[in-house]
C-alpha cells in the first residue's frame, strides 16, 4: 500500500501560498478565503499550523471583513456571502483567535439572511441553497450564536430538501447529491435534529457511493472523485453507518491521487493536484482514523481539539 506523503503535501500548501500569479492561484482568486481554510486545516491535521505566519494570517482574513454589514468577502475587495463568512470564522476558530470579531456583527449579518420559510439566502441577491443553512448554522454555532435565528423553522426548510432516496438536495424536490447530504446532516447533527433522518435509508444511498476504484462519486453513475471522500464518509460518519463501506479500497484510492514528487492530492489517480482535493484526501484519510493525522469532526469540518476548544475550552 502507497503511504500518506505528509511532509511533501505540507510544502505543496506553502507554495501554493506563495504563487500568486499561476492557474491556480488566478482561479481561486474570488474564493481565496475559502482556499485558505482547506489549506489551513490541512496543516493543521498534519500538525503543522505553526508553519504558518498567524499574525499575518489573521490580518489578512480581518482584510476581507466588512464592518458595514458583518459579512466576510472571498478576497480583499471582494463582497460578502455566508460561504466565505463560513470560511474566516473556521480560520479564526483554528487559530484560536476568535476574540477579533465582531461577534454581534457577523452572527447579526448571518441570520439576516435567513428567510420566512427558514431557508437561507447565501448573499444580499438572494439564491438560496441547503449549503447556506449548513454555512450559517455552522458559523452561528461556533459562535455560540444559535438564539440568532429560528432553528425549528431552519430544520424544517432542510427536511423539505429530502427525497424519497433519503438524500438532500438543494431546494425541496432537488436531486440528491452527497455534497448537499453533508451540508444537511451537518447541520441536522449540530442543531441536535437527527432523527429527521432515515439512517438506514440514506445509509444505503451514501454507501452505493463506492466503486469499483474504492473511491467514491457524489451520486449515481458519476465518476469518483477524492473530495467525495470527505462529503460521503463525514455523512456516513455522522448516521453511524461508516461500516458500510470499504475503508482500506477507499485509502488506498485516496493515496492513489497523491503526487508522489510535489505534493498534493488530486480528485482522480494521474490528475493535476490542487489545494481543495489536498484538504478533502486529507480530511477524509482523517475520518479514516490514518496513523499521524489529527482527527476531524464529520460535522463542524474542523479538527476534534478545536471542536473541544469551542465548546468545552479543553
Ligand atoms: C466546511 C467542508 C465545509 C463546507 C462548507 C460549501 C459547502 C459548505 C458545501 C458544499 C457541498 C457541495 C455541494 C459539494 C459538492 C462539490 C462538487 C465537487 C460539486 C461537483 O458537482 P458536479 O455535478 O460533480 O460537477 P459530479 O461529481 O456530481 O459529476
Amino acid at each position: 500500500m502507497e503511504k500518506l506523503e505528509g511532509e511533501k503535501h505540507v510544502k505543496y500548501i506553502l507554495s501554493v501560498e506563495k504563487r500568486k500569479d499561476d492557474f491556480e492561484s488566478l482561479v481561486m482568486d474570488h474564493l481565496r478565503i475559502n482556499g485558505a481554510y482547506w489549506g489551513l486545516t490541512t496543516l493543521d491535521l498534519l500538525h503543522k499550523l505553526d508553519c504558518v505566519d498567524q499574525e499575518e494570517a489573521i490580518s489578512w482574513v480581518m482584510q476581507c471583513y466588512h464592518e458595514d454589514c458583518g459579512g466576510f468577502g472571498g478576497n480583499v475587495g471582494h463582497d460578502p456571502h455566508l460561504l466565505y463568512t463560513l470560511s474566516a470564522v473556521q480560520i479564526l476558530a483554528l487559530f484560536d483567535k476568535l476574540d477579533v470579531l465582531d461577534v454581534e456583527m457577523v452572527s447579526k449579518y448571518v441570520s439576516g439572511l435567513q428567510n420566512e420559510d427558514g431557508s437561507f439566502s447565501g448573499d444580499m441577491w438572494g439564491e438560496i441553497d441547503t449549503r447556506f443553512s449548513y454555512c450559517a448554522i455552522c458559523c452561528l454555532s461556533i459562535l455560540h450564536c444559535m438564539d440568532k435565528i429560528n432553528v425549528e423553522k431552519a430544520v424544517n426548510y432542510i427536511v423539505s430538501c429530502k427525497n424519497l432516496d433519503g438524500g438532500f438536495g438543494c431546494t425541496p424536490g432537488g436531486e440528491s447529491h452527497s455534497g448537499q447530504i453533508f451540508c444537511c446532516i451537518g447541520a441536522l447533527a449540530i442543531t441536535g435534529s437527527l432523527h429527521h433522518v432515515d439512517k438506514d435509508l440514506l445509509g444505503w444511498w451514501l454507501c452505493e457511493r463506492q466503486c469499483i476504484d474504492g473511491g467514491l462519486n457524489g451520486r449515481p453513475e458519476k465518476f469518483a472523485d477524492v473530495c467525495y471522500s470527505w462529503w460521503v464518509l463525514s455523512s456516513l460518519i455522522i448516521i453511524d453507518r461508516a461500516h458500510w463501506i470499504d475503508k482500506s479500497k477507499l485509502i488506498n484510492f485516496i493515496l492513489n491521487c497523491q503526487d508522489k514528487e510535489k505534493g498534493g492530492i488530486s480528485d482522480r489517480p494521474d490528475n493535476a493536484v490542487d489545494v481543495f482535493h489536498t484538504y478533502f484526501g486529507v480530511a477524509g484519510l482523517s475520518l479514516l482514523e490514518y496513523p499521524g493525522l489529527k482527527p476531524i469532526d464529520p460535522a463542524y469540518a474542523l479538527p476534534v481539539d478545536v471542536v473541544n476548544r469551542l465548546f468545552f475550552r479543553k
